[in-house]
């Protein structure tokens, strides 16, 4: 077999990998084998800067970051190792005089959906600027066989398969057979002289299957490392010649659940169960390979905080804190307290969220049962903490639960929020007293994105014409972005600019047509995507939708502006009220777009299945972004950042990094509207809130009542008693205000140079929000750890 060095051209790579990996001759080849051959060859041209970026960790005898996360949203990475290492235009050529597009060959890839949204995604962007960064890491998480479930509609409904990616080629893994380790649940604590000894009842393999990211110009590659749940015994000899077929496999499926699917729905007492499984299943694999590595290099453990830098993504992996603690004082023979101050040396959390459903609790029976170790110190390091803070008020353990956010916080040396306004709010509401005890323990990283997949591989046309203006220094200087700003005020680059969008939103329209709805590119594109939820507020975007397209019927020779509504995101299984307002949104489609009164002036558009490939699409098209979220509840939101980049304007709610996007992008490019968080906060006091806005916006009351006379098929109880009711997420206190600025927007959109002007300064002054100062900002903050170059 010849082996394609990577001293031949990338062209003799392809074909050698075509010829000998794929065993195909370039006649016949699919476009799957096309895609894998050149997979495998822009995979070989990554082992040689891989290779060095460990030895150079290695050599440096410096601090490694491992970032434990439960999801890693890496969607495709052909395309961004392609774009990473400079061969997009050999790609492109080669591919060209086949008679083949190359990024139909990219689009091939199946989407890794291992993850559900803005932290998952987060995860993916931090391992490429780390790489592109020169920090040394590896990231740490599961290799769900199914990941995210894949979405599809029924009759407007969500409906759930599995989602198969790992079934189809995959390119990028190395297993690794000699990575593996034992990891135990239940069973029985022993005391055997002085020595505490777990005696799990079950245990499964953790098997490493290794992903190398690379960084900008190849500079560095770190790992992504996610750990496959196998059994011990494979199979049961004895029950299979029984002829007991199906309990024969039995220990391999139960083994396996662990790594199946992303996030059962843990609604069930099962559910839950197999969830926590998973979390300490990767956190325990992942802490035994880092005390491995560090065991291979240093002999005292008292150095851990000085070379190890373990950060949390949220409090999914929070059990680390009393895992490490095990590992140093049952397995290592270090002193508890010592193993305390050990712990926290080396571990940070990031939280996501202040929504109280969403803080992970365990009930106690539930930790007893699977992890009866963990329990016992858990309890050691609440009462060390009540001993030291004897007036405290907040309990790790209380109600019947064990409680993840108070451990984490107290785990680690840094906590941080991911925004400024988020930060904040941590420290007056949820860790307000912990805040008390420990000040100065958190700190904020407001999120960022990467550049390389977010604007230079999915908005090529933008990528070029800014290149063409200030060079591409921009690409990993990302505030260099600034140089274009005199550019606004220029017909010709506005032009430009202008027609990149335009031929982005005909990529889309196409798109959209392929899949049943015509749309004018020439119309307003108006974009929400993301997870749907009650407080990111789909449902006040729609209610706008079906007013709007009320007074549309009403005169519908009136000087509207044709615009195009787009709605994208999966909820989550168990979360029925946003089941609903997925539904609403179809069936609110189905009317107004075969409304023939209004369907040149509006559509709705909801294209299914929402992920990171999705997103590509769709943002390079937007011009508007919504951004709507309750003051108070998104912690910060990552798609305005990309929606702002790629010179969409948002309309949006002071709320999590909205703020300091306009702030930078300045507050005459942003359409702001409502409550602020305190004003959100003293509007749930006011009796009947919500029948008082209802009774005092027509425009308000007309759209529900459209809704409840079955205009759209059903009535959708659910959602207008909710609305009604308590209404919690204040949409019908909002609306008002949110008329308001959409039709500012409309009028703003109507000056064509004025809204490229705007565009453009969106693009020019959102540099800040690349990822790559994210990290900079955690190295310098939380994990003390130097960038390496090779
Ligand atoms: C998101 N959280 C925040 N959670 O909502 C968003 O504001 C922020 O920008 C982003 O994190 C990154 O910091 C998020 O995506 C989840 O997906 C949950 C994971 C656990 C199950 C429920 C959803």
């Amino acid at each position: 077999m010849t082996i394609p060095r990577p001293g031949d051209t990338l062209a003799d790579a392809i074909r050698q990998h075509l010829k000998f990996s794929l065993g195909k001759s370039s006649d016949v080849a699919t476009l799957t084998d096309w895609r894998m051959a050149l997979s495998l060859a822009v995979r070989d041209r990554i082992v040689d800067p891989w290779f060095a970026s460990t030895r150079a960790a290695y050599d440096k005898q410096g601090k490694r970051v491992y970032y434990l996360s439960m999801e890693f949203l890496i969607g495709r990475l052909l395309e961004d190792a392609t774009v990473n290492l400079g061969l997009m235009d050999e790609v492109t050529e080669f591919f060209q005089s086949r008679g083949l597009d190359a990024r139909k060959v990219m689009q091939d890839e199946p989407d890794a959906a291992l993850g559900n949204g803005g932290l998952g995604r987060l995860a993916a962007c931090f391992l490429e600027s780390m790489s592109t960064v020169g920090c040394p890491a590896y990231g740490y998480g599961i290799r769900y066989e199914h990941g995210l479930f894949r979405q599809s509609f029924d009759r407007g409904r969500q409906m759930e398969g599995p989602e198969d990616w790992l079934t189809e080629a995959h390119a990028w893994e190395y297993e690794r057979t000699e990575a593996q380790y034992r990891i135990g649940f239940g069973g029985q604590v022993k005391q055997l002289g002085d020595r505490t000894v777990w005696q799990p009842a079950e245990t499964v393999l953790a098997r490493a299957y290794d992903t190398p990211m690379i960084g900008w110009q190849g500079r560095w590659a770190n790992t992504l490392r996610l750990w496959s749940a196998r059994p011990e015994t494979v199979f049961d000899l004895g029950r299979f010649n029984a002829g007991d077929y199906y309990g024969a496999a039995e220990p391999e499926n139960l083994a396996r659940t662990i790594s199946r699917v992303l996030y059962p729905d843990d609604t069930t007492e099962d559910g839950k169960r197999l969830r926590l499984k998973q979390e300490f299943f990767f956190t325990a694999a992942s802490l035994r390979d880092i005390l491995r590595r560090f065991d291979s290099e240093y002999d005292d453990l008292k150095l851990l905080p000085e070379k190890v830098a373990i950060q949390l993504n949220d409090t999914h992996p929070a059990i680390a804190g009393p895992e490490l603690v095990r590992l140093l004082v049952d397995e290592k023979g270090m002193a508890f307290e010592d193993a305390v101050t050990v712990a926290q040396g080396c571990l940070g959390y990031t939280n996501h969220t202040l929504l109280p459903e969403a803080l992970e609790r365990w009930s106690v029976k539930l930790m007893t049962d699977l992890l009866p170790r963990h329990m016992q110190i858990i309890e050691m390091i609440d009462a060390m903490h009540k001993n030291a803070h004897p007036d405290r008020k907040v309990e790790m353990i209380g109600g019947g639960d064990v409680q993840m956010g108070p451990i984490a916080f107290f785990m680690a040396h840094k906590v941080n929020g991911v925004s400024a306004l988020h930060t904040e709010l941590m420290k007056e509401t949820v860790f307000a007293e912990l805040n008390r005890l420990h000040p100065n323990r958190i700190v904020n990283e407001t999120n960022g994105i990467t550049p390389r997949r977010w604007v230079l591989g999915a908005n090529p046309r933008l990528s070029r014409l800014v290149t063409d203006a200030i060079g591409d220094g921009w690409v990993d200087d990302l505030e260099r972005l600034q140089e274009i700003e005199p550019l606004a005020d220029d017909s010709s680059f506005r032009d430009a600019y202008d027609a990149a969008k335009r031929a982005n939103k005909a990529d889309l329209a196409a798109y959209l047509g392929q899949r049943g709805l015509s749309v004018d590119p020439d119309a307003m594109f108006d974009v929400q995507i993301k997870r749907i939820h009650e407080y990111k507020r789909q449902h006040l975007n729609i209610l706008q939708t079906i007013a709007l397209w009320q007074e549309m019927k009403d005169a519908p020779q009136g000087n509207w502006l044709p615009q195009v509504k787009i709605f994208a995101g999966k909820a989550a299984p168990g979360y029925v009220f946003a089941k609903e307002i997925i539904h609403l949104i179809n069936a609110v489609a189905e009317v107004i777009n075969a409304d023939p009164d209004t369907s040149h002036l509006l559509k709705v558009a909801y294209p299914a299945n929402y992920n990171v490939s999705l997103a590509e699409r769709l943002i390079p098209a937007a011009e508007v972004s919504q951004q709507i979220s309750t003051a108070g509840k998104e912690a910060s939101g990552t798609g305005n950042m990309k929606f702002a980049l790629n010179g969409a304007l948002t309309i949006g709610t002071l709320d999590g990094a909205n703020v300091e996007i306009r702030e930078l992008v300045g507050a005459e490019n942003f359409f702001l509207f409502g409550m602020t968080a305190p004003e959100v906060v003293a509007r749930r006091e006011v009796a009947e809130h919500a029948k008082k806005a209802i009774a005092a916006d027509p425009r308000l009351k007309r759209a529900m009542d459209a809704i409840e006379a079955g205009i759209f098929g059903e009535r959708f109880p659910s959602i207008i008693e909710n609305l009604m009711g308590h209404d919690y997420f204040c949409v019908t206190s909002d609306f008002s205000d949110y008329w308001r600025a959409s039709r500012e927007l409309e009028v703003a959109y109507r000056d064509r140079a004025e809204w490229t002007r705007m565009a453009i300064l969106n693009t020019a002054r959102s540099g800040w929000f690349s990822s790559d100062r994210t990290i900079r900002g955690y190295m310098a903050d939380i994990w003390g750890a130097e960038a390496l170059t090779i």
